[in-house]
């Protein structure tokens, strides 16, 4: 049987996940399977704890210490996230983030909480702390997400400040650029910079929060995973937590942070669920994943976590009883 097929009849009839997966490695002969799987982060569970897409230990040290001073999980990812966004020497996120092709630099961001309250802004310009604006958007509109102009203006009558994010060290990247203006996904840009973050606090209630300015050089307009509940982050606070980095686009075609929390409700590790989820990604019928990174990072309930990419070069930042490591995340191609 088709392993979708037998996921559909699997949950049609109510027959048991423990029988379920037993069953579904039926046709793992018709999957690509990764080389070579180190495993780097042993799945410790403690909380609280915070981890990071990408070596980011300002962020998470920062998140650290809101959660040790009584803060809750959403504040500490805000705050955390924060760090990056105002950082102009990160060239994915925030200030002295990439522009587009036409010169614009453009920020997506979103938030949850551990009511699956949400709240996010695309393609928004001219404010540094994106993450904020939707933190605002969650909780102090009826609305899910603002777009552009809309969000931009809603910033400023929330009293954040209009500022120019092009640096000039983004401006000469891009005037370089410009030279060939040969448009490929850049596999691992982002090693420090552009920043999901998923937190556990002391209470053991968990939320999560995105940032970034997106691909380098984009279409102007272009929006990716990053602000789109569900592709770049998704939090449930009785299962556990997701977050995404990488080609936004190929995320989004899988759903990618809400698979793996889905993946983590049916008994899967953090670990697991980040492994099935790149694994959609790499068995697609043409996948052409050698020339693309994805990378998710997850947390569940009791505070184990995981983390896989698709190329070697992706790691997780982790702060965890006092310590604050980066960690090399496992991978699927070996390079
Ligand atoms: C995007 N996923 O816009 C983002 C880019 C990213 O680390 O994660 N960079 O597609």
């Amino acid at each position: 049987m088709k392993r979708r097929n037998f996921i559909k009849n699997a949950s049609l009839t109510g027959v048991g996940l423990a029988v379920g997966n037993s069953l579904l490695s039926c046709d793992d002969k018709y999957k690509k399977t990764s080389e070579k799987t180190v495993s780097v982060d042993a799945p410790k569970g403690s909380f609280p704890l915070v981890i990071a897409t990408w070596n980011v230990k300002n962020a998470t040290a920062k998140a650290w210490e809101v959660i040790q001073n009584g803060g809750s999980a959403l504040d500490a990812v805000e705050q955390g996230c924060m760090v990056e966004e105002a950082d102009e020497t990160g060239q994915s996120v925030g200030k002295g983030g990439l522009p587009d092709r036409d010169g614009h630099v453009t920020l997506d961001a979103c938030i949850m909480d551990k009511y699956g309250n949400c709240g996010s802004v695309v393609f928004l310009e001219n404010v540094v702390h994106a993450v904020s604006v939707a933190r605002k958007v969650m909780e102090e509109t009826p609305h899910v997400m603002l777009a552009g102009k809309g969000a931009e203006q809603f910033a400023y009558e929330k009293g954040f400040p209009k500022e120019n994010l092009l640096t000039e060290a983004s401006k000469k990247a891009w005037e370089e650029w410009k030279k060939t203006s040969e448009y490929k996904p850049i596999i691992n840009i982002e090693n420090h910079d552009t920043i999901g973050m998923l937190a556990i606090d002391k209470n053991g209630d968990i939320s999560g929060a995105c940032t970034t300015s997106g691909l380098a050089y984009k279409m102007h307009g272009r929006v990716g995973d990053s602000p789109i509940i569900g592709s770049g982050l998704f939090v449930d606070n009785e299962i556990g937590a997701c977050v995404a980095t990488g080609l936004g686009e190929e995320v989004v075609k899988t759903v990618g942070s809400f698979l793996v929390v889905e993946l983590m409700r049916q008994g899967k590790s953090p670990q697991e669920a980040c492994e099935e989820a790149i694994s959609r990604i790499v068995n697609k019928p043409n996948s052409n994943y050698k020339d693309f990174q994805v990378g998710y990072i997850a947390v569940n309930k009791k505070g184990e976590t995981g983390t896989y990419s698709i190329h070697q070069g992706f790691s997780m930042t982790k702060f965890q009883e006092n310590s604050n490591e980066n960690l090399q995340s496992t991978h699927f191609l070996t390079e």
